[in-house]
């Protein structure tokens, strides 16, 4: 297996004997194997298109396919196998109805041929003999650039899958994809056009955020400040991990009335802030922090887990018959729940025993998500003008498991009084809890939200760039990222789409850019890694 794609990569370089994450190579060569029959796909739907041939059915798939393969969401041979099937079915369907209006696929790549082993071992050879989706023909450069298009494509596809759970899509986002992986091979393409294809990623995951947030918005209203109790009450108890809001609507709803208390984990907290989840007088607090702590969190919690997306770690056995998956997140052995029916879940929490008794243990606020702060946005601009607040910090993405991020948490506690720091994603574990007081009566931390909220973020910055009649760039605002997955690759290159400059990023570079495309990255946007707190606020505040 090789495998690079996220932060914690085998010493910086790639997975190659097993994943760090915990993927067996086994999977990884049906992922990338999946990625392939996906390409054979993509190059049917790109030409299919240009004959106005648009099928619902394949974009939605395109979107799965992808989404599967992102860090820590699906470890399971058998529905990789299924997704491969389908990708084969939804591959021939297109092209008999290419052929039936009479257009042909004159393209030589043999991933629209390929035809997968019915047995699993077999599978498996076939995807250690494709490997990694790039062209191997190509330059380094080239596929470093294929690679950090690849990864953020996979970002982007889950937050087009998000947004089509609520109903939302735009055929420009499938078009995209599809033609970015017919791409991949093709060797008429420069590596000036491998540099306007990956940044188009970032141009189109713009447009997928937007659709996501809209998504989310209209069917469960803007966030408003919210406070969280991290306590628990007296009761049994469920507690709702990964970015899926759709999911956790229904399990409110399905739970009503039944005596458990919802919880959420990780990524799951800003969604107290949503008003129509609100609502539900059982939704009750917030329990643990980031996805990499889950092991020893989830060990504890005396009720069952449901996992939504990302990012699940392998079950230990002291609570892996209490945890339960849904949608793309698969684990071998672990229960799924299908078709929106909790109810085997719901059994499971009737069945443990709950918290015995009430528990206080302070409360988080959540809910500044972009209406929120622009409500107020009138008593920050008069804050700034009147220098109470100095700068702003974006300090957000991804928490992992390596200790160089203690960064965030001491970047954040030695940020200077007179600065706020916004937050999003769920890297924002390493400093929710503290208590950095207010200006003016305006929190110095506000967390906008998931991962899947950046838009939120980005909106606010345009907002504050118009009031001062500047570009987001000359704000007092700097970005200070941590990365772990494929969705943070697809944030990233938005906001370098978007023409943002001077992003800090850590805790370490990916292993995917080589230093001739980290350079492009520095000669146009000024992005740096992360050095210590007290070098990057002086250089940030001089
Ligand atoms: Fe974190 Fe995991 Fe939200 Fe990622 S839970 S690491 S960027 O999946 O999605 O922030
Ligand atoms: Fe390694 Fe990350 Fe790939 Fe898992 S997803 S195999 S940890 S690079």
């Amino acid at each position: 297996m090789f495998c690079n794609q996220c932060e914690q990569t085998a010493k910086g370089t790639g997975c190659t004997v097993v994943g760090v994450c915990g993927k067996k190579p086994t999977v990884a060569a049906l992922q990338d194997l999946l990625l392939y029959a996906l390409k054979g796909l993509a190059i049917f739907a790109h030409e299919g298109r240009k004959q106005g041939i648009i099928d619902e059915e394949v974009n939605l798939f395109t979107y799965q396919a992808l989404f599967s393969t992102v860090t820590n969401v699906n470890f399971d041979e058998q529905r990789l196998q299924d997704l491969i099937t389908q990708a084969i079915t939804l591959r021939e369907k297109l092209k008999s109805q290419l052929v039936g209006q009479g257009g042909k696929i004159t393209s030589a790549d043999p991933a629209v041929a390929f035809q997968p082993a019915s047995d699993l071992d077999a599978l498996v050879e076939q995807g250690q003999a494709v490997g990694l989706l790039t062209d191997k023909e190509a330059t380094e450069d080239i596929q470093s650039l294929q690679l950090t298009m690849l990864y953020g494509m996979k970002g982007l596809a889950a937050y087009a899958d998000h947004a089509y759970i609520l109903g939302k899509s735009d055929d420009r986002v499938a078009a995209y994809l599809q033609k970015a992986l017919a791409s991949i091979g093709d060797n008429n393409l420069t590596l000036q056009d491998w540099i306007g294809l990956t940044l188009q990623c970032g141009e189109i995951n713009y447009l997928a955020m937007e659709l996501l947030d809209s998504a989310n918005t209209e069917a469960y209203g803007h966030p408003v400040p919210t406070a969280v109790p991290l306590g628990h009450k007296k009761g049994k108890a469920i507690l709702v991990s990964g970015h899926d809001l759709k999911d956790l609507e229904e399990l409110l709803k399905q739970t009503e009335g039944k005596g458990i208390y919802i919880y959420t984990h990780g990524e799951m907290l800003p969604t107290h802030g949503y008003p129509f989840l609100k609502k539900y007088s059982h939704f009750y607090g917030h329990y643990g922090t980031a996805w990499q702590n889950q092991k020893k969190e989830f060990k504890d919690f005396p009720g069952a887990i449901l996992m939504t997306t990302n990012c699940i770690q392998e079950p230990q056995d002291l609570y892996k018959d209490n945890i339960f998956t849904s949608g793309l997140v698969a684990w071998p052995g672990v229960n799924h729940v299908s078709k929106g029916d909790f109810s085997p879940l719901i059994e499971k929490a009737l069945g443990l025993p709950g918290f015995t008794e009430d528990e206080e243990k302070g409360q988080v606020l959540t809910g500044f998500a972009r209406n929120s702060i622009l409500n107020v946005a009138d008593a920050v601009i008069e804050a700034v003008k009147k220098g109470a607040i100095k700068h702003f910090f974006l300090v957000g993405g991804c928490d992992g498991a390596k200790p160089g991020r203690s960064y965030y948490t001491d970047f954040v506690e030695k940020a200077p009084k007179d600065t706020v720091i916004l937050t999003l994603a769920c890297g924002k574990f390493r400093f929710f809890d503290r208590q950095l007081g207010d200006i003016g009566g305006i929190p110095r931390l506000l967390d906008v939200g998931q991962c899947n909220d950046a838009y939120s973020a980005i909106q606010v910055a345009v907002a504050l760039s118009k009031a001062f009649d500047c570009e987001v760039n000359d704000l007092p605002l700097s970005l200070v990222l941590s990365w772990y997955e494929q969705k943070a690759v697809a944030i990233l290159l938005t906001l370098l789409h978007l023409g943002i400059k001077n992003i800090r990023i850590g805790p370490s570079l990916p292993a995917f850019i080589t230093p001739n495309v980290l350079q492009v990255l520095v000669d146009n946007f000024n992005i740096k890694p992360i050095s210590t707190v007290e070098e990057d606020l002086a250089a940030i505040l001089s």
